[in-house]
């Protein structure tokens, strides 16, 4: 049967025993080794009474096994929903609720919190732990490792990504098979992959980053990746030597340079570093470039529109820029109020169109409409500037939006929090400029008249209802919030006026 993705990434390496994973502890997994536990997965999910078109949510720590259900979903036919492994049980309420998802696959430890979550949305529940253990794990371990292959055409889905959303509503960002592979092959090329490619992978598996940028261009040039847990520099530096590329976000870069072992005899091997999924000081580009001889190539991209633009493999890579649109992709950038292209080098909100753009949120049909131009284009809310040669810079966000250590946190969803709390007046939550993630939460906060504010009793009272990297650094109480003729709460005079709270 046809299956778009499963034809272009999977299929070709039935039956391999070419390494695909390297995982921390120095075992090796073949592709077909890999291919044969999705296989036994998709068992265990259709068993679980899952169907084409239904959605299979995960929430689990990274691991092959975790990855295995992935390669399961678009080989049944399921659509795969990742869910970030710091999300609260209420929040993962939201995800299995809204998305109807028919299965819910988490770490042991949080099932009993999630058990009432899957029975209220209709879910079955399954567990599968870092090691790979789990009554996920224990079902599929006796069934057969082929599994038979789900017709998907182009336009299906193949994963649901959530994203926030300036109201403070998750959005479920609906991403088809033709959306991802399209991504996958225009980053091959223009990055030059092969199979000969070893990428050092620490990054998450829940967001486009790690999942598809990732994993899915590694599948479809054929290549390894050494698998690991999370950002740790002792285990990049020691893995460095087995790479030929790495990519992560740009906290991955300043974290090695922070380390005294990165230099150039580390690296001289490594044929690219890539950084995105948050902006990359052109400062640190130069640093890391003085240290090791090696231009980090800066990209950009989006939920819901995978890849955008990137710096060029072989031509000049930019500091500061996030390059050229891919191919394929075509950007514009247009007036905000106006909806009008503006002129080269003037200042206006990214618009893309292609085979990389989603196929809208899941049941919210206005919104959806809201963020697309009647001609196709859906409108990024980031504020860019194209120069005569095509780069890109992004100068800013027309969203409301914190984004730490490539984390994407959404004000109003903290905002709503903390206005709930006893004695809270109202509260503007921004992000100020932070050494490690890029930016950190700071939340300001008013008090109802006569109340006494503590923090810590307000961080206190948001804790189990909010991931913890969403969760406020820095509290602040004050009298009343700076506002303009309007009314309107001035977050740029809060960012500034806090803008030194997480200094070194
Ligand atoms: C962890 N913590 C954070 C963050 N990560 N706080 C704020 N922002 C964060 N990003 C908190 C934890 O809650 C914990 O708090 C403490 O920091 C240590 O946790 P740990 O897990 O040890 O942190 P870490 O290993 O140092 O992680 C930092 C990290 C990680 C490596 C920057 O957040 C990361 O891997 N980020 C990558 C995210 C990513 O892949 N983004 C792509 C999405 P406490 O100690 O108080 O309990 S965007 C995307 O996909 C688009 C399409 C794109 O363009 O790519
Ligand atoms: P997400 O919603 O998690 O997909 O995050 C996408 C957002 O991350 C974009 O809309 C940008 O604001 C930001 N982003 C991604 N890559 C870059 C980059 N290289 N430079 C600046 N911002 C970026």
């Amino acid at each position: 049967m046809p299956n778009t993705l499963y034809d272009a990434l999977f299929a070709p390496h039935a039956g391999s025993d070419k390494t695909f994973l390297v995982l921390k502890d120095g075992r090796r997994l073949g592709y077909g080794a890999f291919l044969d536990m999705a296989g036994r997965f998709a068992h265990a999910i259709a068993a679980a009474g899952v169907k084409p078109g239904d959605r299979v949510a995960l929430q689990a720590k990274k691991s092959a096994e975790a990855l295995a259900v992935y390669a399961a979903c678009v080989q049944g036919g399921f659509v795969f929903l990742p869910l970030n492994t710091a999300y609260t049980p209420a929040e993962v309420e939201y995800f299995v609720s809204d998305a109807g998802a028919r299965l819910l696959i988490c770490d042991g430890a949080g099932a009993a919190a999630l058990s009432p979550v899957a029975e209220k949305a209709g879910a079955a529940l399954r567990t599968l732990d870092a090691d790979g253990s789990g009554t996920l794990a224990d079902a599929a371990a006796a069934q057969p490792a082929a599994f038979p292959v789900a017709e998907r055409g182009p336009d299906d889905l193949a994963a649901f990504l959530y994203t926030s959303g300036t109201t403070g509503r998750s959005k479920g960002a609906m991403l088809t098979h033709d959306n991802l592979l399209s991504n996958a092959e225009a980053l091959v090329g223009e990055w030059r992959f092969t199979g000969d490619d070893v990428l050092l992978h620490a990054l998450p598996i829940f967001h486009t980053h790690g999942l598809f940028v990732a994993t899915n261009v590694i599948l479809l040039c054929g290549g390894a990746m050494i698998f690991l847990p999370g950002l740790d520099v002792d285990d990049l530096i020691r893995f460095m030597p087995q790479a030929t590329t790495m990519m992560g976000v740009p906290t991955f870069y300043t974290r090695l340079l922070s380390d005294p072992r990165l230099d150039r005899a580390l690296v001289s091997h490594m044929r690219l570093f890539v950084s995105g999924s948050a902006p990359l000081l052109a400062e640190t580009h130069v640093e890391f470039e003085r240290r090791t001889g090696q231009r980090i190539l800066e990209r950009y991209g989006m939920t819901e529109t995978n890849m955008n633009t990137s710096n060029p493999y072989d031509g000049e890579r930019r500091a500061g820029t996030v390059g050229l649109p891919l191919p394929g992709v075509s950007i514009r950038i247009c007036d905000p109020e106006t909806g009008r292209e503006v002129a080269a080098g003037e200042i206006g909100v990214i618009e893309v169109k292609g085979r990389n753009v989603f196929k809208g949120y899941w049941n919210m049909p206005e919104k959806t409409k809201e963020e697309f131009r009647t001609d196709g284009y859906f409108i990024t809310g980031d504020l860019a500037q194209m120069d005569g040669d095509g780069y890109v810079t992004i100068v800013g966000r027309a969203k409301d939006l914190i984004i730490s250590g490539g984390y994407n946190i959404y004000p109003k969803e903290v905002e709503m929090l903390l206005d709930e709390q006893p004695g809270v007046l109202e509260s503007a939550v921004v992000g100020v400029p932070h050494p490690d993630l890029g930016e950190g939460v700071v939340a300001v906060v008013t008090a109802k008249k006569g109340a006494s504010l503590d923090p810590e009793a307000l961080l206190a009272g948001i804790r189990d209802r909010l991931a913890r990297f969403k969760q406020p650094r820095h509290v602040a109480i004050v009298d009343e919030l700076p506002r303009n003729t309007m009314g309107k709460v001035q977050k740029n005079v809060l960012r500034d006026r806090y803008r030194d709270v997480f200094a070194r």
